[in-house]
């Protein structure tokens, strides 16, 4: 139907460039042959031009189609194979006492010590004091947690929180009215007093408790 169509209306249009050529040329006394025809495969070239530019088209269009949906079966297979890669590591994790969350494991310290003890048994164990930068890390390390000693402190410069990375402290959980060191707290355990995400307390940095440490995954 469709080549019907197209066939039909090419012969109008060739019949009404006819009509012209015609008319003009019989005006001017001339004949009918030769600037018809050149007219007429004017218009297939066009016709095909158009045609081969569909193709084309229609060509990207099926491989464009085509690479979505690889990339897509791509980015679906890796996250599958992140997934139990992480759930591989949340087990072995805990079979040595560590404990595995968004890319870092974690190790709470039997043992009692000063806050710089206990930074320098994390770092003997390739780790440090934790550095909390998110509301659901908080949340991970508090849970079942008393008090423990994280890496934050203030003895380099009185009021200016420093994690043990060096870098500044944005987002704090202190406990209600913490930090209240009259230049004598300079180190901060979390899980002071509450078991509330909101616990951390400024505290002597020579008194004993245990640690929490921290090991992130350099993934690459
Ligand atoms: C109280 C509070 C804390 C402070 C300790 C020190 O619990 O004032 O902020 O760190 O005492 O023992
Ligand atoms: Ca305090």
């Amino acid at each position: 139907m469709k080549g019907m169509k197209i066939e039909m209306s090419e012969n109008m249009y060739a019949n009404s460039e006819d009509t012209e050529f015609y008319t003009r040329n019989h005006m001017l006394g001339k004949g009918t042959s030769g600037t018809n025809r050149d007219s007429k495969t004017g218009s297939r070239c066009c016709m095909l031009t158009a045609v081969c530019l569909g193709v084309l088209c229609a060509v990207l269009l099926v491989a464009l189609s085509l690479l979505w949906f690889k990339l897509n079966t791509e980015i679906d297979q890796l996250q599958t194979s992140c997934e139990a890669k992480e759930k591989n590591l949340g087990m072995l994790s805990q079979l040595d006492g560590w404990r595995y969350f968004r890319s870092s494991f974690y190790y709470v310290s039997t043992e009692k010590k000063t806050w710089n003890e206990a930074r320098q048994h994390c770092r003997e164990r390739g780790a440090d004091l934790v550095i909390i930068n998110s509301e659901e890390e908080q949340k991970f390390i508090a849970e079942n947690m008393g008090i423990a000693w994280i890496g934050l402190t203030d003895m380099d410069s009185e009021g200016v929180w420093k994690w043990v990375d060096g870098s500044s402290l944005t987002t704090g959980y202190w406990g209600s009215g913490e930090p209240n060191s009259k230049g004598d707290e300079d180190c901060v355990v979390t899980g002071y007093k509450s078991t509330n995400v909101k616990s951390w307390n400024d505290y002597y940095c020579n008194n004993v408790e245990v640690c929490i440490c921290e090991r992130k995954i350099n993934w690459i």
